[in-house]
């Protein structure tokens, strides 16, 4: 059996009854709970766009500012967003108006006001949910034959299933957690590495995830997968040995280089260069502007 140096592996024994403790030391601590719903009173703006887009530009937030900007840059003037402000690390998740959006308090969540659902706007959470919306909605970004738009489907319910191992599993016990423990981050890493061997084996034959043709699951599976390989998430591209997926690091920056994704990722970003966040989108010129000294 391996030893774990940092702590003594015996030390816990789970009680007949868990209960919370508030204080566990880990960075999200002061945020998590065991318990849903909202928590305080909380007014959501509402824009002019028929879209409004509450969210922050986490992997799982990404994924739809970057679709709705491939949907402006394929010329659906129906795609206009406003996209706001959810600091996560703020709380701003549990308050009453965003958990009417989405019961299950995470980013992104998105509210449809088009013309066509002026009585009744349509909530949209889980951000696979959301592209497969806005796919429907506006017939693109999903291959219309039926083996290849199976094919697409099948890799973006892959991602929404796989990614969980990255974020909460690697990521949380690589990065976030308060101390490392060698047990779940061998189990981590381990599932990651095999995670990208899986993108990078179907890689070295197709394009792009759906053979060739640029779909949603490219859209979902980059800002996780993608960033990862690319050094933007967790800084562990030397740990996972991120470089030998050479299939995947090529598909990475084939997508990364698309207009509409290097707007769609500054997109409620609060952290990086000044010149990759803008907190709040409200028109393209927004975008435009943050652009133009790149
Ligand atoms: N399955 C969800 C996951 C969303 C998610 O985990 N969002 C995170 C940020 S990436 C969040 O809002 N976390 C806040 C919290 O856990 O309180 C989706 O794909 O939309």
């Amino acid at each position: 059996m391996s030893s774990d140096s940092n702590h003594n592996q015996n030390q816990y024994t789970p009680p007949k009854v868990w209960t919370w403790n508030p204080d566990n030391g880990g960075e999200w601590a002061s945020i998590n709970r065991p318990t849903a719903g909202s928590r305080h009173q909380q007014k959501l703006p509402i824009g002019k766009h028929p879209f409004q887009l509450y969210s922050l530009a986490t992997p799982n937030g990404q994924k739809v500012t970057i679709m709705l900007e491939e949907l402006l840059a394929l010329g659906h003037k129906g795609a206009e967003y406003d996209a706001h402000l959810i600091k996560i690390g703020d709380g701003d998740q549990f308050g009453s108006d965003f958990v009417h959006i989405n019961p299950n308090s995470k980013i992104p969540a998105l509210m449809d006001h088009s013309d066509d659902l002026k009585d009744k706007p349509q909530r949209v959470f889980e951000s696979g949910a959301i592209l497969l919306y806005l796919s429907e909605k506006f017939d693109a970004l999903l291959p219309k034959e039926h083996s290849k738009r199976t094919e697409a489907l099948s890799w973006l319910f892959w991602q929404m299933g796989s990614a969980p191992y990255i974020g909460g599993g690697f990521g949380h016990f690589y990065k976030y957690a308060p101390y490392p423990m060698e047990y779940p981050i061998d189990r981590f890493t381990m599932e990651a590495k095999r995670q990208l061997d899986v993108l990078d084996k179907h890689l070295a034959n197709n394009e792009y995830m759906a053979d060739d043709e640029y779909s949603i699951a490219d859209i979902a599976i980059l800002p996780w997968y993608g960033n990862l390989v690319l050094g933007n998430a967790y800084d562990a591209v030397e740990f996972l040995e991120a470089n030998s997926y050479k299939n995947l690091l090529r598909w990475a920056k084939q997508i990364e280089d698309r207009e509409a994704v290097k707007r769609g990722r500054i997109v409620n970003r609060t952290w990086g260069e000044d010149n990759e966040q803008l907190h709040e989108r409200h028109s393209a010129a927004d975008i435009d502007h943050k652009l133009k000294d790149n």
